[in-house]
């Protein structure tokens, strides 16, 4: 059931997501007059035929319904501002009942390792992640190893236990950031076995780091991304889109898709 639900995800074993969650994590500095409207990145999403839309609980229950049949959803139950003065820590904030109403086909959560809450995030994913299995949902957990002492650790010994902990504990995907060690990056598809391994975005950067980003995650062994502001945020996303697409799905070299984006 969860192996058939997971692969409604994927096309050919690979996965481009699209996350819209930036607004809760980060505030509306990420966003213009015209990303910050729902209905333009979920549009989007549409367009380029993305395996699913990641979104909060709120957004999905007010833009998403006018999308369901074309495109997947994915709730994040967990999260946080930049606004509480405290160790990382982002409680559920969505039942996993309430994200099946709302058509989800998966759920996500961010464990923040390293925080002295991550005890509270292991149990509660693990928690989530029965739950989720139990209606037939695949889990994908945020892999971030982040404390107040220490803003991120991309230490590549510590994303291969991150990812280690998400098989552990039962994710179908995990998602994590890329720390540029494309042979650390190998070892860490590794240490996460059968569980999925999806790269997040990061903040905007140029096309051309970008799609050898994505080639490089892709060649060490990565299923795919889950990414939003590189797309969004573009002049052209769908252009973007369409150069990212042919690295993941159809293996083209990055000055292939680089050539997609010329005007
Ligand atoms: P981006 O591609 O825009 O980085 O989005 C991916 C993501 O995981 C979002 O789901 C989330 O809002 C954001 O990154 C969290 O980023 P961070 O906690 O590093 O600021």
């Amino acid at each position: 059931m969860i192996n058939h639900k997971i692969n409604e995800l994927l096309t050919n074993q690979k996965a481009l997501f699209l996350a819209m969650d930036q607004g809760l994590e980060h505030g509306p500095k990420d966003f213009t007059p015209k990303t910050i409207n729902p209905d333009y990145v979920l549009d989007i999403a549409v367009k380029g035929k993305y395996n699913a839309m990641i979104l909060q609980r709120g957004i999905a229950e007010k833009y998403y319904e006018h999308y369901k049949p074309d495109l997947p959803l994915i709730v994040k139950v967990n999260g946080k501002t930049t606004l509480a003065q405290i160790d990382p820590y982002a409680p559920q904030l969505c039942s996993v009942k309430h994200a099946v109403k709302l058509g989800a086909h998966a759920v996500g959560y961010t464990i923040y390792l390293k925080s002295s809450y991550e005890p509270q995030m292991l149990q509660e994913f693990s928690k989530i992640a029965e739950e989720a299995h139990d209606y037939g949902l695949p889990v994908i957990a945020w892999m971030y190893p982040r404390s107040s002492r220490l803003e991120q650790d991309h230490d590549t010994e510590t994303l291969a236990y991150a990812a280690r902990v998400g098989l552990e504990l039962g994710a179908d995907f995990i998602k994590m950031k890329y720390n540029q060690d494309k042979d650390g990056l190998k070892w860490i598809t590794q240490c996460a076995g059968r569980t999925k391994l999806l790269i997040a975005g990061g903040e905007k950067t140029n096309p051309q780091d970008l799609m050898q980003e994505v080639y490089d995650v892709m060649q060490a062994g990565a299923t795919g991304l889950a990414i939003g502001r590189n797309v969004w945020q573009a002049e052209h996303p769908l252009k973007i889109t369409a150069a990212i697409k042919s690295i993941i799905f159809d293996k083209k070299k990055p000055e292939q898709a680089m050539r997609m984006l010329s005007p």
